[in-house]
């Protein structure tokens, strides 16, 4: 059985950049339910893992309700752990790998935010460590993820969400303001963890 995890901050301590009722919704109605509907499908199909990474590993033979919740699981749980109202900057090894392929902090959040804008429909955006130990933007759409054996795009350490529910209510069809205002929420430390600790491509 797989649970909602809480978040570390108030709904509304990521205003003004995500308001309250979005966060609540956000987190309650659309994460609470994809935990919900994985559970069910699991369950329904006999199938017991410990990880969603074991799932993703041989994602396409399951049924979309797996690939959906368990993507919707994934994607969401990291979303919230690279959100952080406490203000922070690229630091340590990511900051320097960063820097090195895209040029400057700032080319990269460019180059994000273009990936993210483009995104047609539903969908993520998101840095990756690839197999080369390469980092990469890409995106993937609806609930689909990097490590999806479809796609092997590498492993995730920074991601937003484009599906209109992150940001409908304030921002409406602005999502370049949404794409904006994400740069003030990111926790740096976190992605840079993720970087240093990335399990699946060595050192
Ligand atoms: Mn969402």
């Amino acid at each position: 059985m797989f649970t909602l995890p809480n978040l570390t901050y108030s709904y509304d301590a990521y205003e003004p950049y995500i308001d309250k009722e979005t966060m609540h919704i956000h987190h309650q109605k659309h994460h609470g339910g994809y935990v919900k509907k994985l559970n069910q499908a699991l369950s329904d199909n006999d199938i017991n893992v410990e990880q969603i990474e074991q799932l993703f590993e041989t994602i396409s033979q399951y049924p979309d309700a797996i690939r959906n919740n368990a993507g919707g699981h994934y994607n969401h749980s990291l979303f919230w752990s690279v959100l952080s109202p406490e203000p922070s900057v690229p630091e340590g090894d990511i900051n320097q790998a960063l820097e090195k392929r895209f040029g400057s902090i700032d080319s990269f959040q460019e180059e994000f935010n273009k990936v993210a804008g483009s995104v047609f429909g539903s969908g993520w955006a998101w840095l990756v460590i690839d197999h080369q130990k390469e980092l990469q933007i890409v995106s993937t759409p609806n609930q689909d993820n990097p490590l999806m054996n479809d796609y092997l795009q590498g492993y995730p350490l920074l991601a937003i969400d484009v599906w209109e529910h992150a940001y409908y209510l304030h921002y409406q069809n602005k999502r370049g303001e949404y794409l904006e205002a994400f740069w003030a929420l990111v926790n740096w430390k976190e992605v840079n963890r993720r970087f240093i600790e990335q399990p699946i491509m060595g050192k």
